[in-house]
């Protein structure tokens, strides 16, 4: 479904992106995230700020239960609010990904000097974005932020509309609705 084409455009990608606790700590790095997000022709299709609790965070993160900085992972995440997105673009999840750059920060100043991880970034761990890593990541993830949130729903009946440039950014809202 995800990659099949409408017509001569492919159909719109969906992705989770997630500002971490070190930039919503500081609303010029937030602002310029945002920014970022708007200039890199994303729709936003869903927003939403939150605060996890450490069960939250333990969970979302099961899959690095075993890694050195699991426990430091944990406490991070839920140090402090969050935003979370739900982005809409062709090949959504491999240009956030792009954008945001490696993982590791120091790796990243070095390999990718304008990606965000880059610029805004402040350890390994502080590391300032989160990106779904495949279709099916993307599904689980967007489910465990937004649970109201049906990606096939809004794909049978919003996507065409945002595919065709059919919206427009609702400034007090700060997402992206149908014109
Ligand atoms: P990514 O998909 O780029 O977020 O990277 P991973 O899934 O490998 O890692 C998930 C999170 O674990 C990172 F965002 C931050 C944290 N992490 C560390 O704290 N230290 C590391 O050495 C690697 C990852």
């Amino acid at each position: 479904m995800l990659l099949t084409t409408r017509g001569l455009s492919k159909v719109l990608q969906l992705t989770l992106a997630v500002i971490k606790p070190d930039a919503v700590a500081n609303p010029v790095i937030l602002e310029a995230l945002h920014q970022s997000i708007l200039d890199n022709k994303f729709a936003i299709v869903r927003r939403k700020d939150l605060v996890w609790k450490r069960q939250d965070s333990q969970k979302f993160y099961a899959e690095h239960s075993e890694r050195f900085f699991y426990q430091r992972l944990v406490e991070f995440m839920s140090s402090g609010p969050m935003r979370a997105y739900i982005l809409a673009r062709e090949d959504a999840i491999r240009h956030w990904r792009g954008l945001m750059g490696p993982t590791k920060v120091f790796q990243a100043r070095y390999s990718s000097p304008d990606c965000l991880r880059a610029r805004f970034g402040l350890t390994d761990t502080r590391n300032t974005t989160h990106g779904s890593d495949s279709v099916e990541s993307a599904q689980r993830e967007m489910v465990f932020f937004f649970p109201d949130f049906k990606a096939e729903d809004w794909l049978e009946t919003e996507e065409p509309a945002f595919r065709s440039g059919r919206i427009r950014y609702d400034s007090q809202k700060h997402v992206h609705v149908q014109t």
